[in-house]
């Protein structure tokens, strides 16, 4: 059906209508997407059989991503790109009056996702399958993703993400590879043929259904399987829960309580809460997942002590951590193993990537409640931790200050991180900073112990959904000046880098950008009604809302920036255009303050001929992977100014690079591999490094109170966060802002580094004029991007941890 074009558009508007039941007069734009995405599905069948036939046939290694997140966004376009049928579907649509843009604007975004973690968790899916990695997702099918944004009065306002509303054409529901959970209960042990067994009676029982999602490679790559996995009650209700109570009530009450566990995404990704619902969603993921790998390996009929050969189960976070005591559990209880085999095999197979450094992020359960929700799970767990410290006894007699610190269980928690270090045999970092950080200080009794297990693997985007599929023009003046190698080897990018300074090249990009910039303006007239100039420099920082990513240096320079307008309305300023776009978990109450802030910084600005000349500020309401897809290919200046040491990568600042923007930034996450392959002059640095800020930390000595007396220019921008004034319509406003700045010391250096950003923004200013110099640098930028293709990310995945080859 998509062999050609003719032939494209002749099966195209039969589907219309048999599928519909409409003629094709009538049909609406959300029709036309509906009826190409199955379409596009159906085509991808053959191809997915082939794949499973293949992994069935040869039995090689699987590797199963587990992660609570997949941001995954829209499938439609991305799909037809890898199927290489995106131009030719593009065409064919036109001749038949119908507008890209329009029916791809019709799919809803999934949205499975918080941020940077759950959109890696996409990128590696598609350099899986586009490298022909056997590599799988196993995720929740969460009937909510991500809340939408809307900003009302300047306020965020959370509404529920309904993305399945109108159906998902993408998904296969497997009612057959359905497994059951179980919660609750009490263990019972008893003794047979002289080994204890356990049983678990009076549980709660839980049917978990698979979605299928197909993951299509690019170029003839493989199309794998991301694995959603649904709650839903068990069939016969006889025996439904403790004392397997079976009224009607009962049962419409457990009905209620176990679709809850698939209900929605936890959309908090800044502070750990020890949530009930949340537990049981991980253990839900954990165990469905696990037990249908099980299933899988059975068919292979190897012995399960060779599992590690065949199978790798990779955790996403410590989130899915409990695939560990759950394998334990599976193996000793249901398939007869002893617990040294059981526990050889399962830290033979399962690897963990840490994600953050933050301490307030690190997961700890409480005992109390995994023992009361999972007694069995609870009892493995504790006699991990038993045996971890028997050994570490052993290991460091006389050190008990130390084995502490390790210990898995310390007073009434369970600390994941440290279950996921001993239950695995590989830990790794996603920037070398990161890598270098966890094994110095946050995890450095773990490093000292198992140095062989910690690594680094520095994150990384593709650049076929952040290149060719959102930056189409980009790709093509790419492809025009070095042929199409670098599609399958994004480092050929490199070859970019003698036209550095070729005017002609230059003038190209210069207007690939410019038109992705109107492009964008359109978008911000229609939906804020802001008009902007697309001759300023487009200055972006765009991702979560959170203190350590410092959206508030951004806002308070703007405050700055509008003081020296008002003072001197005559002063030379280089017109710029600063974007904003950023969720705040619902909870995190100063995220919100500052959201509002900015809001009324937009206000003041926009609304005050002197200054909006020359400056505008956009806050873009619900930012999501269709947005950036927009937004990224049309920025100047890419804003990476996280507070040394805290961002653990990013991955936003590789799709900037890759799309030509600059980058003003610190020492932090990847932006220092950014730097070692820019140089200084690629890059606008500032700030301070990453071990000054743990000096400071370590031994004080910083003082945000008297940077606030010394400098007028920043306690004039710090007093205007309280006193009414252009930026603040009541007294106090931001008095939660004003105080973590001032009474609480300034715990993410704002104060500290505001000079050293000013000066920075000077430089972009002075480097903005010298527009050839300018393109110059972007085109360098793209040269380097290649670096960060999550490809090599995944070659690295698959051969220093996994022990994977491509097919
Ligand atoms: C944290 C939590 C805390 C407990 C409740 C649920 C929840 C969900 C998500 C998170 C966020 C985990 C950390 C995270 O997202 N890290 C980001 O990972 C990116 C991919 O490696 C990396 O580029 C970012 O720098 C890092 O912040």
């Amino acid at each position: 059906m998509f062999n050609d074009k003719e032939s494209f558009k002749q099966h195209f508007k039969e589907q219309l209508v048999s599928r519909l039941g409409k003629a094709v007069e009538e049909a609406t734009p959300g029709d036309v997407y509906k009826v190409l995405g199955s379409m596009v599905r159906e085509h991808a069948g053959r191809p997915w059989a082939t794949t499973n036939r293949m992994y069935r046939e040869t039995g090689q290694k699987q590797v199963y991503y587990f992660s609570l997140e997949f941001l995954i966004g829209r499938l439609l376009g991305n799909n037809l790109l890898n199927l290489d049928l995106l131009d030719m579907v593009r065409t064919g649509l036109a001749e038949l009056g119908w507008d890209w843009e329009a029916v791809e604007e019709q799919e809803t975004d999934a949205g499975l996702g918080n941020g940077g973690l759950g959109r890696l968790a996409a990128c590696f899916l598609d350099s899986m399958a586009s490298l022909r990695y056997a590599g799988h997702g196993c995720g929740i099918r969460y009937k909510y993703g991500l809340f939408e944004q809307k900003i009302i009065d300047g306020h965020q306002v959370e509404l529920p993400d309904n993305w399945l509303q109108r159906g998902n054409v993408w998904e296969e529901r497997r009612a057959d590879k359905a497994v059951e959970v179980h919660f609750w209960g009490r263990v019972e042990i008893a003794e047979e043929a002289g080994r204890l067994v356990f049983r678990t009676v009076d549980q709660e029982r839980i049917r978990a259904v698979p979605y299928d999602v197909p993951v299509i490679g690019y170029s003839e790559g493989s199309v794998n399987t991301l694995r959603l996995w649904s709650a839903e009650s068990v069939t016969d209700m006889s025996r439904i829960g403790p004392g397997g109570q079976h009224g009607y009530h009962q049962y419409l009450d457990y009905n209620r309580s176990v679709e809850s566990i698939s209900e929605f995404l936890y959309p908090d990704d800044s502070a750990y809460e020890g949530k009930l619902l949340r537990l049981k969603q991980q253990y839900f993921l954990c165990s469905a997942g696990i037990q249908s790998i099980l299933r899988t390996f059975a068919k292979l009929g190897r012995p399960y002590r060779e599992l590690p050969d065949y199978v790798a189960v990779h955790i996403n976070d410590t989130h899915p951590t409990l695939v560990i005591p759950e394998l334990m559990r599976l193996l000793i209880d249901e398939l007869g193993f002893g617990w040294e085999e059981a526990w050889d095999i399962t830290s033979r197979t399962v690897s963990y990537t840490n994600h953050t450094l933050l301490s307030e992020a690190l997961e700890q359960w409480p005992v109390g409640m995994v023992r009361e929700l999972l007694p069995r799970v609870y009892m493995i767990i504790e006699e991990i931790n038993k045996r971890f410290c028997a050994m570490l006894l052993d290991r460091y007699p006389g050190d008990p200050e130390r084995i502490a610190r390790l210990a898995i269980i310390e007073g009434e928690q369970i600390r994941m991180a440290h279950l996921a270090i001993a239950g695995s045999y590989s830990v790794n970092g996603v920037a070398a900073l990161h890598t270098e950080l966890l094994k110095s200080q946050v995890m450095a009794p773990f490093y000292q112990l198992y140095p062989e297990r910690f690594n680094n693997k520095t994150n990384g985007i593709t650049h076929r959904r952040w290149l060719l599929y959102c930056n189409p023009a980009l790709s093509g003046l790419i492809v025009e000046a070095i042929g199409t190698d670098w599609m399958l080897s994004p480092r050929q990018l490199r070859l970019l880098e003698p036209l550095q300074h070729d005017a002609s090249f230059q003038e190209k990009l210069q207007e690939i950008k410019r038109h992705n910039k109107l492009r964008l303006a359109d978008y911000i007239l229609d939906k804020q009604g802001i008009a902007v100039d697309p001759d300023s420099i487009f200055d972006v920082q765009v991702k979560r809302l959170h203190g350590y990513k410092r959206q508030l240096l951004n806002i308070m320079r703007v405050m700055h920036l509008y003081n020296m307008i008002k003072d001197d309305p005559t002063a030379e300023v280089v017109p710029r255009t600063v974007i904003f776009g950023a969720k705040a978990a619902p909870g995190y109450y100063l995220a919100k303050n500052i959201i509002k802030l900015i809001h009324n910084v937009v206000e003041a600005v926009n609304s005050d001929p002197d200054v909006s000349k020359k400056l505008r500020i956009v806050f873009l309401e619900n930012y999501s992977v269709s947005l950036a897809e927009r937004i990224i290919p049309a920025a100047d200046l890419s804003e990476q100014i996280s507070t040394a040491g805290k961002e653990a990568s990013g991955t936003g600042n590789m799709k900037f690079m890759l799309n030509g923007a600059l980058t003003i930034g610190t020492l932090d996450g990847a932006n220092v591999e950014m730097h070692e392959l820019l140089g200084d002059d690629n890059m606008f640095l500032f700030g301070l490094r990453a071990e000054q800020v743990l000096s400071y930390y370590r031994d004080g000595g910083y003082a945000a109170r008297e940077i606030y007396e010394r400098m007028p220019d920043i306690s004039r921008v710090v007093d205007q966060l309280v006193q009414p004034g252009p930026f603040c319509a009541q007294e106090q406003e931001f008095i939660a802002i004003y105080q973590s700045l001032l009474d609480h010391n300034d715990e993410f250096f704002v104060l500290g580094d505001f000079h050293s950003y000013l000066a920075a923004q000077a430089a972009v200013d002075h480097a903005y004029v010298d527009l050839s110099a300018w393109m110059a640098r972007a085109v360098k930028n793209i040269a380097h991007a290649g670096h960060f293709s999550s490809d090599a990310t995944i070659h690295r995945y698959a051969s220093e941890i996994w022990g994977i080859s491509p097919i």
